[in-house]
């Protein structure tokens, strides 16, 4: 048993950020796994750890009692700074502000657009299938958070508008871009060495060649693809993605395909789509 206990779900934004830190730091950690879709997250015993019932948090106890850390930037770092292992923040003041800058643009623009779309197309209709209307509308009334009682009525009954879903699109594009810009500069995201901002911008990333093929491949951005396949072969990444136990994990697969050809953008909301028929 370890003094530190990880709650999250699928190895994927936002879980996947403290996972992936742990295990590139060589952190032993006891691992909670917390079934977003059965809405374990929403259970006394997890809301007893985090009441507002998102994932992830974790718990590290030290002799001055337990410390309960959720925001899955902010636990990154507190990975990084509180235990030993290879740093994940380099010690130049100009490379540290740049992977906040990424961090921040990442988690604060690009990252609810892509959730937007996972949500809408693959979140909302298995719960739905899954559970049925009168549960879920039982489920969504207990949860603690308004804006996620929010993002769950959108997704569950197909509520996001147009236009929401053409913004995110919008940011989607645009992000990619800049994701290519910058990697047309340096091996990883934001500095000379792998940093929480390639840990960050994995997680966010990883499936993009799957559920934005027709923006993210070998033809249109090989350096995001340069950069997702050296990070899908570090022995952390395998290890953390073999903790996913949805389809929602095995996607990373596609990282060992050599050439990834542009394809419609229809082909990527069948394969996000498709991830609970398989689940
Ligand atoms: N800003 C938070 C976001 C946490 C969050 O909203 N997590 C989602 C999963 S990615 C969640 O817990 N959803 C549960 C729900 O909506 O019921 C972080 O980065 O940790």
């Amino acid at each position: 048993m370890s003094d530190i206990t990880l709650y999250h779900w699928e190895p994927n934004a936002n879980s996947g950020k403290p996972m992936l830190a742990l295990m590139e730091k060589g952190v032993a950690f006891d691992s909670h796994y917390i079934d977003m879709l059965n809405f374990d997250q929403h259970k006394p015993e997890y809301l007893a750890i985090n009441p507002q019932g998102t994932i992830p948090a974790m718990t590290h106890d030290t002799p001055a009692g337990r410390r309960v850390l959720v925001e899955s930037t902010a636990i990154m770092e507190y990975v990084n700074e509180a235990f030993d292992g290879p740093a994940l923040m380099p010690d130049n003041a100009a490379d540290r502000w740049r992977i906040r800058w990424w961090m921040k643009f990442m988690d604060q623009w690009l990252a609810p657009s892509f959730s937007m779309f996972g949500w809408k197309y693959f979140v909302g209709p298995n719960a739905l299938k899954a559970h049925g209307e009168a549960k879920i509308r039982a489920q969504i009334e207990a949860i603690p958070l308004p804006e996620r009682r929010t993002a769950w009525n959108k997704a569950v009954f197909g509520l996001f508008s147009d236009a929401e879903m053409a913004e995110s699109g919008r940011r989607i594009a645009v992000g990619i871009q800049m994701l290519e810009a910058e990697l047309a500069k340096r091996e990883w995201l934001a500095s000379d060495t792998y940093s929480l901002a390639d840990v960050n911008g994995f997680n966010l990333a990883y499936a993009m060649p799957l559920s934005q093929p027709h923006l993210a491949n070998d033809e249109l951005t090989p350096n995001i693809m340069r950069w997702l396949r050296a990070i899908y072969r570090r022995p952390a990444t395998r290890a953390c993605w073999k903790l996913g136990r949805t389809p929602m994990a095995s996607r990373v697969e596609i990282l060992e395909t050599d050439y990834i050809a542009q394809k419609a953008e229809s082909e990527g909301l069948y394969q996000l789509g498709q991830l609970g028929e398989k689940a």
